[in-house]
């Protein structure tokens, strides 16, 4: 199959410019001067789809390096399966998932990625990667993790917080980045004081205060801070190249900042939801609702300026990517476990769907330009995690996973029944009963996505199919010297 785009601005990272994109198989073949004679003067006779992008970008398909399908968490377990979620990145123009593979409690770390492997096989609609969690750090684990790259994972996340389930502390921390500083590992790091947030909820809850609300009280910023300070020294001790997930509080910023400022290699990652959503608004919503924003790190408040901030350091690479940490869960069933104690909550929002088009509001609202728009979700989570040149990037030789995506459409964000069941023309594909988007209204349109050469949305439909997803092998982080 060959398709050929045609008049297309193609956008990357370092700039725009008027041009058709050729694919070939599951490969781009070339690209070309608009209107290029090397296909002579009818193209249609030498391609077998022509799709003519006139007024559109054309841009490398999405990678939204961390979420996390059928995640087993807090007695219940993540509602999207990777045929769910994975066709739901599709809808959105995300073509390739990092997703976590989990090492359990008493499990060993190679059964852990196994498992994933299972889950995850024959099922994808996009492209897919593992990063590993280690869950428990002991002598098989450190062992294990020598493994890791043989396997194309080439990265592993470790938590400051919830104890007993992935908690690790400092000794084990540091045992870590000192294998991750011997073999060019990432070390991922969810940066939260957990012995100190223990101690809030056990003091909100006896107080009474259980409402959603003081989830984002008990996970206070000094906490995110103070954790990711810890992580930096450990990495600046050790030598470990450090990535740390989902940053919402700008205190954390600073911290990477100004580690980078020193020229340590540590990375910060933000979500969607810190961008745009708040505790004040969200998470002290009336009654239970403010469930549906129960994430950790939580959402901050607004008034103390994080999301602001947040957006300011995208734009000055004091943050380097966006991902979703998308770990869906229905309210009915699963977020109302926790309807009489926040702590019982499932920790999670789902929005794997919608990175694209919330991302490209900050271009819109002149927060970033265009070329950093695609940068931060598609080039930049390639090189971070290896898999540039294959993924991230428009060029000929690299995979045909292509988006284009209309400046003059518009995207209506929410579920697509209301509560009397009719349609609502939104957009919602993902595996929940509620979207913690709802009623956003979105500049901008996914029109076409295609991967690995293959059309799976076109004219608002759905061409992709289960199974068509590969796991792709990564190789070291290409941010690394
Ligand atoms: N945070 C979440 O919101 N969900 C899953 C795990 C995590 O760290
Ligand atoms: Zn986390
Ligand atoms: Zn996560
Ligand atoms: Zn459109």
């Amino acid at each position: 199959m060959k398709i050929l785009i045609q008049n297309g601005t193609v956008v990357s990272a370092t700039g725009r410019v008027l041009a058709d994109v050729l694919t070939d198989g599951e490969t781009i073949a070339a690209v070309l001067a608009p209107g290029s004679a090397l296909l002579g003067a009818d193209p249609a006779a030498s391609v077998d789809r022509v799709i003519d992008a006139t007024g559109r970008y054309v841009i490398p398909g999405g990678v939204d390096a961390h979420t996390h399908m059928e995640l087993p968490f807090g007695g219940t377990a993540a509602s999207d399966t990777f045929e769910t979620g994975t066709r739901a990145a599709a809808w959105g123009g995300t073509t390739t998932i990092i997703d976590f593979a989990v090492q359990s409690h008493g499990q060993r770390v190679f059964d852990g990625l196994t498992a994933w492997h299972e889950k995850a096989a024959g099922n994808c609609a996009i492209d897919y990667g593992f990063h590993q969690i280690i869950g428990d750090l002991n002598t098989d684990s450190l062992q294990a993790m020598d493994g890791l790259l043989a396997e194309g994972v080439s990265s592993f996340k470790l938590f400051m917080a919830y104890s007993g389930v992935f908690y690790s502390d400092d000794a084990q921390i540091l045992k870590a980045m000192q294998k991750s500083a011997g073999t060019g590992l990432m070390t991922m790091m969810h940066a939260e004081n957990g012995p100190a947030i223990d101690v809030l909820v056990g003091q909100l809850l006896a107080q009474g205060k259980t409402a959603p609300y003081y989830h984002g009280v008990a996970r206070a910023w000094q906490l995110e801070e103070e954790a990711t300070h810890r992580a930096i020294m450990l990495a600046n001790l050790t030598g470990a190249p450090l990535y740390v997930v989902h940053v919402s509080a700008r205190q954390a910023v600073e911290q990477i900042a100004a580690a980078r400022d020193t020229g340590q290699n540590v990375f910060g990652e933000t979500c969607p939801q810190y961008l745009y959503l708040s505790l004040e608004e969200n998470l002290g919503a009336p009654g239970f609702e403010g469930a549906k924003w129960v994430c950790s790190t939580p959402l901050r408040s607004r008034a103390e300026g994080h999301q602001d901030h947040l957006w300011q350091s995208l734009r000055t690479n004091d943050i380097q990517m966006v991902s979703t940490d998308h770990c869906p869960f229905c309210m009915k069933g699963q977020k109302d476990l926790g309807l009489n104690d926040f702590s019982k909550i499932p920790n999670g929002i789902g929005s794997v769907e919608h990175r694209l088009d919330l991302l490209y509001q900050g271009v819109v609202n002149e927060r970033i330009t265009l070329e950093r728009w695609v940068e931060i979700t598609s080039t930049t989570p390639a090189r971070m995690f290896g898999l540039y040149g294959r993924k991230g990037v428009i060029q000929p030789g690299a995979d045909a996973d292509i988006v284009i995506y209309d400046p003059n459409g518009h995207t209506s964000i929410g579920l697509g029944v209301d509560e009397f069941g009719e349609q609502t023309g939104r957009s919602h594909h993902m595996n929940m009963d509620h979207s913690a988007w709802e009623g956003y209204e979105i500049d901008g349109h996914v029109d076409t996505v295609i991967s690995r050469g293959k059309v799976i949305i076109d004219a608002q439909a759905y061409l992709g199919a289960r199974g068509d997803g590969r796991f792709v092998p990564r190789g070291l982080s290409q941010y690394l010297i």
